[in-house]
């Protein structure tokens, strides 16, 4: 064998060994719900009805399918995904709510580095005109951030949250809103919250970057 040829195949094995280890780094499946494929309905729910298609665990009351959006009019709702590996995460989704709610912090919020419901961080556009990071950390809330945004019913927003390692930003409809550092927790499930109003989510997705 010739010595550049020898050379060439030397790359050829080092680029498929490259390429092996990057394939099965993305092994990882990145998480998306558009409720497109769903009938009109009952998703899953905290009484025993599980969700067909394996995406979501209703942890509190009910979460339904209609016009090919995610939809509760739950009072206490809370869903987080069954996939619990999200850690360098960019979590985002369409969310609506129809009114106001009753408390000043109710709203559409999302969930990410959800380990138990007493171990999370949480997100999300409030009643009250803000915007709101929290973190519950063995049952007890920390405010992370809390910054003006005002909302109002029948619109949707893109709300966005992307944390790779100790780094935490959100961002409505592109734009970042908050950025703080935290560490308290590395990896978790997400999910959806909301409080004392009716909601629609689409386009949830969630991967890890
Ligand atoms: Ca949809």
């Amino acid at each position: 064998m010739k010595k550049r040829t020898r050379w060439f195949l030397s790359i050829m094995a080092i680029c498929l060994l490259t390429l092996g280890g990057t394939l099965s780094a993305s092994a990882f499946t990145p998480f998306y719900d558009d409720f497109n494929d769903r009938p009109d309905g009952l998703i899953a729910d905290n009484y025993g009805i599980n969700d067909p298609l394996g995406k979501w665990d209703v942890t509190s009351q009910r979460f339904y399918s209609i016009n090919h959006q995610g939809y509760t009019n739950s009072p206490v709702f809370r869903a987080v995904t069954y996939q619990s590996d999200f850690n360098d995460v960019d979590v985002s989704s369409d969310m609506m709510r129809t009114n106001t709610g009753i408390e000043d912090y109710d709203g559409l919020q999302l969930f990410f580095r959800y380990k138990d419901a007493n171990n999370l961080y949480v997100a999300g556009l409030r009643k009250d005109g803000q915007l709101h990071l929290k973190r519950k950390y063995r049952k007890k809330y920390t405010t992370l951030a809390l910054v003006p945004y005002v909302t109002v019913p029948g619109v949707f927003y893109n709300f966005r949250i992307v944390a790779v390692g100790g780094s935490i930003k959100v961002y409505v409809n592109g734009v970042e809103q908050i950025a703080v550092r935290d560490s308290t927790f590395t990896i978790g499930k997400v999910g959806m919250r909301t409080d004392n109003i009716e909601a629609y989510f689409d386009n949830f997705q969630a991967l890890n970057i």
